[in-house]
């Protein structure tokens, strides 16, 4: 049996950081990848951090590949497939399917964690509160007067038929022409960015999310709450939750990967009129004619607009892997504001994404190649 493919095989070399390497949307190993991100979501429902970043890193590392894996012997060699990732891949190939993956999907905790996370608002501690608690579906929730509901969760559960759909790049257009509309009142020079998965190309969002800049220092200042304004007065603001910048050079960078990032940013539902997407005829009579849509508007200060674009572009594995690599192989600390030499004791400059690659010695990879 071959050692690790012929010796021009294309699946040497590659690399155990999704940064060095170009995934499409192309994937050619959905079986596998779906079986691993499975047991990876499973793993993030208890909070087991370990092995759930070794299901992600394996199964971004599948899609990444120019070709189908057909067996165990193919994949000899490759980065990121620990023990425990070769032994579901084996099952598949041996039965079809993996035992572990089948025992997960049809456990009732599994099930109850993913319909309570998909609701807005909701994260792995609050549906594994409602779980022990016994409760089982969302209906129960809602009419449980015992169970105290946030804002968010009140207008995720309000919402949720809508929102619970996938957004189509045609309504994701609609929306920024609605933002752009909107925005361009606060300052003409205002540009609109696509960022998120629609930047990467798909078809279908959970939300869409935009970068809003304004030339010239602190320009940006008082650009979302107008816009939140604005929404409000057209009727079309279904919920807000505002958050202020708490931006602060002096404090930067941050030590590990944050979650949030502290630029000036909304999280919102909106109501988008069917009239308004092209290729889609408003619904008469019967029904409503509008659907709510999850829209994340961010507005950082301009000198900081590749550092922001860069991290909310995604995926959320390809910017893990692009602070793991900068972290550990150029001893150098990225995150959504700047990027930091540690050798040197300097902060590098960007004003394009190009610059930041540059800067950490990467080829540039496009954001259609970031899908990992
Ligand atoms: P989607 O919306 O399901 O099609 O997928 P994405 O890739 O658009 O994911 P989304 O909308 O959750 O987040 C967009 C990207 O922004 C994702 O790669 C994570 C990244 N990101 C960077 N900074 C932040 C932050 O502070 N908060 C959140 N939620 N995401 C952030
Ligand atoms: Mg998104």
């Amino acid at each position: 049996k071959p050692e690790a493919g012929p010796p021009d095989s294309p699946w040497l070399n590659v690399s155990q950081y999704a940064c060095q390497r170009r995934t499409t949307l192309n994937n050619r190993n959905k079986i596998l990848t779906d079986a691993l991100e499975v047991l990876a979501e499973n793993y993030e429902f208890i909070e087991s951090i370990g092995p759930c970043l070794g299901f992600r890193r394996a199964a971004s590392m599948l899609k990444s590949l120019p070709a189908p894996v057909r067996s165990i012997n193919d994949i000899e060699g490759l980065p990121c497939l620990g023990p425990e990732t070769m032994a579901v891949i084996q099952d598949i190939f041996e039965c079809g399917s993996s035992s572990k993956v089948e025992e997960v999907l049809t456990d009732e905790r599994y099930q109850t964690l993913k319909i309570f996370t998909s609701v807005f608002g909701v994260g792995p501690k609050t549906a594994e509160k409602w779980y022990r608690r016994g409760l089982r579906s969302l209906e129960q929730i809602v009419s449980d007067s015992s169970i105290h509901l946030n804002k968010m969760q009140i207008a995720g559960f309000k919402h949720y038929e809508d929102i619970s759909k996938p957004v189509s790049k045609a309504e994701a257009e609609a929306v920024r022409r609605i933002i752009e509309e909107i925005a361009g009142c606060f300052s003409p020079d205002v540009t609109i960015t696509v960022t998120g998965g629609f930047r990467r190309g798909k078809e279908f969002g959970h939300d869409v999310d935009f970068l809003l800049t304004v030339p010239g220092p602190g320009k940006e200042d008082g650009l979302l709450p107008a816009v939140i304004d604005h929404l409000r007065s057209q009727g079309i603001l279904l919920y807000s939750d505002f958050q202020e910048s708490t931006f602060d050079l002096t404090r930067l960078p941050c030590r590990r990967f944050e979650a949030m990032d502290h630029f000036q940013k909304c999280f919102l539902i909106v109501k988008l009129k069917k009239e308004q997407v092209v290729g889609q005829q408003a619904e008469q009579r019967c029904g409503r004619d509008w659907k709510a849509v999850r829209v994340d508007l961010v507005a950082p200060p301009v000198e900081r607009y590749a550092f922001a674009l860069l991290g909310w572009s995604g995926s959320t594995q390809f910017e893990r892997d692009l602070r793991r690599f900068a972290r550990l192989e150029r001893n150098m600390l990225l995150d959504n504001h700047a990027l930091f030499d540690k050798t040197t004791n300097t902060f590098l400059q960007a004003k394009t994404e190009e610059d930041i690659f540059i800067h950490l010695g990467l080829d540039y990879i496009e954001p259609w190649q970031r899908n990992a």
